[in-house]
């Protein structure tokens, strides 16, 4: 009787183990959309484009992250393009990915694919740039700067710069993608930062669409334009090194006949602060990939994860700059 009961409780382990392995192993029944074989997580990336140098760095820390942590990434590059991105979207449910991650290009529009994705369960995940909808539960959580504070902590740049100046101060302002996050919220933070005295004035303002072909293209309609320009504020160094090339194609000197504050700190906008064509530099990361691998298994095993993770970032003078750029990754 009594190796009757063991071998009959033997056997219920043993069963209870293959099942489980089974399951695990994606044999059939226990395996959940988009955890591939083994329990490997899909991921299903939309990335906004490769149009400056924070996004080649943002994009190689994204892939070099997932094959890090064994994760398969399946990643689409959008070209800028938002309905590029919406198709990019689509694919991914149908493919039946077990997360979605991407960078919105801009912040309007995205409802309606998301509740897709929300109705094929899947998990939603904002990278670097947000969206404008109210309805929060579209998305799991959002990862990337606060593109306010690093607008504002440049227009607090350019008062310090000019607190003892008499006249009035002429900017022109170079602004990224035409109703990205980054663009509308840059802009209203230097704004806010700059409108505690009236001399500051921004006297053009346009989308260069954060390139340096387009930002030399309209920095050099503005120095057509403005009889005097003190300052260009650009929403991110690309734009301002297509800048500095209309600066000195006009004969004027970057840095001095025209300060320049920019965003990103990315090495070549670094190197150009060393030689003092820039003046000073917000830096906003790039690097999100490990925090989004790790946002990515949490949300994929159900956990909860923080509506918003804000990146570390700090700012560069010409100094720092010469001091940090040998160790820069980007
Ligand atoms: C900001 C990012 C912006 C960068 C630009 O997080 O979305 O897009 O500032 C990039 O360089 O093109």
């Amino acid at each position: 009787m009594k190796y009757r009961k063991l071998a009959a409780v033997a056997a219920g382990i043993v069963s209870l183990t293959l099942f489980t392995a089974c399951g695990e192993a994606g044999g059939g029944g226990g395996q959940t959309p988009g955890s591939g074989g083994g329990g490997t997580i899909t991921l299903g990336f939309s990335q906004v484009g490769a149009e400056s140098g924070w996004r080649t760095a943002n994009t190689k820390s994204i892939q070099d992250s997932a094959k890090a942590a064994g994760i398969d990434l399946k990643f689409s590059d959008a070209q800028q393009k938002q309905e590029n991105q919406i198709r990019a979207i689509r694919s991914f449910i149908q493919q039946k990915v077990k997360v979605i991650a991407f960078s919105p290009v801009v912040e309007s529009g995205w409802d309606t694919v998301l509740k897709e994705a929300k109705t094929a369960n899947i998990p939603v995940i904002l990278t670097d740039r947000a969206i404008d909808s109210p309805d929060t539960s579209l998305y799991k959580t959002f990862l990337g700067s606060d593109f306010v504070k690093e607008g504002r902590k440049a227009g607090e740049w350019l008062t310090k710069e000019f607190a003892s100046a008499t006249g009035d101060v002429n900017i022109v302002e170079l602004q990224g993608t035409t109703g990205s996050a980054p663009a509308n919220d840059r802009k209203k933070g230097f704004a806010e930062a700059i409108a505690s005295t009236s001399k500051f004035k921004v006297v053009a303002s346009q989308t260069g669409e954060f390139t340096r072909a387009k930002g030399k293209e309209v920095m050099e309609a503005f120095l057509k334009s403005q009889s005097k320009i003190d300052v260009l504020y650009a929403h991110n160094d690309d734009m301002a090194l297509g800048a500095i090339e209309a600066i000195e194609g006009a004969g004027k000197k970057p840095g001095t006949d025209i300060k320049i504050v920019s965003i990103d700190a990315v090495r070549d906008g670094m190197q150009a602060l060393a030689d003092g064509k820039i003046n000073y530099i917000v830096e906003c990361n790039p690097l999100l990939g490990p925090q989004l691998m790790d946002l990515v298994k949490k949300v994929a095993a159900g956990e909860q994860v923080p509506q918003r993770i804000e990146t570390e970032e700090t700012e560069f003078d010409q100094a720092k700059a010469k001091e940090v750029l040998p160790q820069r990754q980007y």
